[in-house]
């Protein structure tokens, strides 16, 4: 007969937390927020890879590029860049990340002289940015023949089909310097000459890095970036349970400090040899985790095949509709509470402490706070960082309003098929994800900042100032549909109400 469980499984829209008694020293800013990110014996002085926040963002292409990893990265967090392409261009996006020089951006921006005004503009709405390099070829290190900046066209009076070879500012006329400045010295010839951004080239005049004006302050407040013992932002990176042997190596070869296998259901034999491969070849050094699961017998299987982290969620991501086509997976908050529950009794059994990570499924801030509460180590956001300027996607405006793509790995737009392969077919048989579009939010620093605010402050209202004491002394309770409306403004007309 079949097993029953005895409760429904609950999402994180159905608790609240009940606040505890705090102290005049439980604080925001006393709060601290650091939290394993990979496995460690009881009594290890340390864990061998800490994260200063909690928060990862999602294996996926419209979410985790070498852009999106590197404002993680300063902000404390970790990227899991997507294994959904090709292993050169996995490598190349990992190595972009680590070889990332705090201040030098190699340029996002770039146009062939032969482009266009109408060019230029498309390209400004797209990243964000109103620096355009022209280079020979129009790749971001290619020959350096000019920039292209606002103060260069006037909308109203120029073609849009003018080329920017006529009016760039060229390279005779242009500040630049070798690739050798250090940022000290490119910020005084910054202030110097009054200018917003320099470009670095090498000796044959190749464009290396762009540095800008507007950053200089910003380099100076990332109090808690991540960093790895030489100085670079650390980065993670997804594999499948495919092609490990060769991704494997050239991910690390590129500098990747932390894997993970991704897949839409990780309790499979798949895993299990995909991480023993890994074993046998590396031995401990490399870092790997696996998942989904949603269960105890999950957690099991997979902390016995050696993985350094575990990931909980199935089917409950923003663009999944893994639940809808399968009937399978678990209210993410039920998931999150059993395996917590188990990798506690794992640890005490063992003595290895196995960090979960809640995937998915995050829709308001606080969702966090609770997860953390319900015993996760950090959580996995896609829709939440796609929706900001380095997610790899195009923003938009729509009715009015700006969005950003964001679309799912099982959806035909990705055909990630090795996160949901079985062993069968190498392709996609149906659709586990949807295509569509998030609210513009602007930039991830500013975004996250306001998020962890928030987290900060529901932690003091709980008496903790660790993520551990705040798991210790969470009191949770399940709300019923009826106090979820009162929840929210209800009983007023709200003044900003369109329909009003
Ligand atoms: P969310 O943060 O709710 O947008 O969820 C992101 C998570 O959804 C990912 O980390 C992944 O586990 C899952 N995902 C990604 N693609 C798909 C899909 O196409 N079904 N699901």
């Amino acid at each position: 007969m079949a097993y029953y469980f005895e409760e429904p499984s609950r999402t994180f829209g159905e608790y609240l937390l009940v606040p505890g008694y705090s102290s005049s020293a439980c604080v925001p800013d006393a709060v601290s927020l650091k939290t394993p990110l990979v496995k460690y014996r009881k009594g290890e002085e340390e864990c061998p890879l800490t994260m200063n926040i909690p928060m990862v963002s999602a294996i996926m292409q419209s979410v985790s590029g070498d852009r999106l990893a590197i404002a993680l990265a300063k902000q404390g967090g970790v990227s899991f860049i997507y294994g959904s392409q090709s292993v050169e261009d996995e490598a190349a996006m990992v190595a972009r990340v680590k070889s990332y020089k705090k201040g030098f951006v190699t340029s996002d921006s770039n146009l062939k002289p032969t482009a266009t005004l109408a060019d230029v503009l498309e390209l400004k709405e797209k990243t964000g940015h109103s620096t355009v390099a022209i280079t020979e070829d129009g790749t971001p290190n290619g020959k350096l023949l000019g920039i292209v900046a606002s103060r260069d066209y006037r909308v109203s009076r120029m073609s849009m089909d003018e080329p920017v070879a006529n009016f760039m500012t060229p390279m005779e006329k242009l500040v630049y310097a070798p690739e050798t400045t250090t940022l000290k010295e490119a910020n005084d010839i910054i202030w110097d000459n009054k200018i917003n951004s320099l470009p670095l080239v090498d000796a044959e005049g190749h464009l290396k890095y762009m540095v800008f004006r507007k950053d200089y302050d910003s380099h100076k407040e990332n109090v808690n970036e991540l960093l790895d013992a030489n100085k670079s932002y650390v980065v993670g990176a997804g594999i499948n349970t495919r092609d490990y042997a060769e991704r494997v190596p050239a991910l690390i070869e590129a500098g990747v400090d932390v894997l993970c296998i991704d897949s839409s259901e990780g309790f499979s034999e798949w895993q299990s040899r995909t991480i023993a491969w890994i074993r046998e070849r590396y031995g401990d050094k490399v870092k790997v985790g696996a998942g989904n699961v949603v269960d105890r017998e999950g957690f099991r299987f997979l902390a016995q095949a050696g993985a350094d982290f575990i990931k909980v969620g199935i089917g409950g991501g923003s663009i999944c509709i893994t639940r809808e086509t399968k009937g399978i997976g678990r209210g993410q908050a039920t998931a999150v509470i059993e395996v917590a529950a188990a990798r506690d009794e794992y640890y005490k059994e063992t003595g290895i402490y196995i960090p979960i990570c809640s995937d998915g499924g995050i829709v308001h801030d606080y969702h966090m706070t609770l997860a953390l509460a319900m015993g996760a180590d950090f959580v996995m956001l896609g829709r939440y960082f796609a929706r900001f300027d380095e997610s790899p996607t195009n923003k938009l405006r729509i009715n009015g309003s700006y969005v950003k793509e964001y679309w799912g790995e099982g959806s035909n737009r990705a055909r990630n098929w090795q996160r949901y392969d079985l062993g069968g077919a190498t392709k996609l048989s149906f659709e586990e994800g949807v295509d569509s579009y998030v609210p513009y939010a602007g930039s991830l620093a500013d975004g996250v900042g306001t998020t962890l605010y928030k987290i900060r402050s529901t932690m003091c209202n709980c008496g903790a100032l660790t993520i551990p004491e705040l798991q210790e002394k969470a009191r949770l309770t399940v709300v019923s549909s009826t106090s979820i409306v009162e929840g929210g403004s209800h009983d007023v007309i709200l003044k900003n109400n369109p329909n009003n």
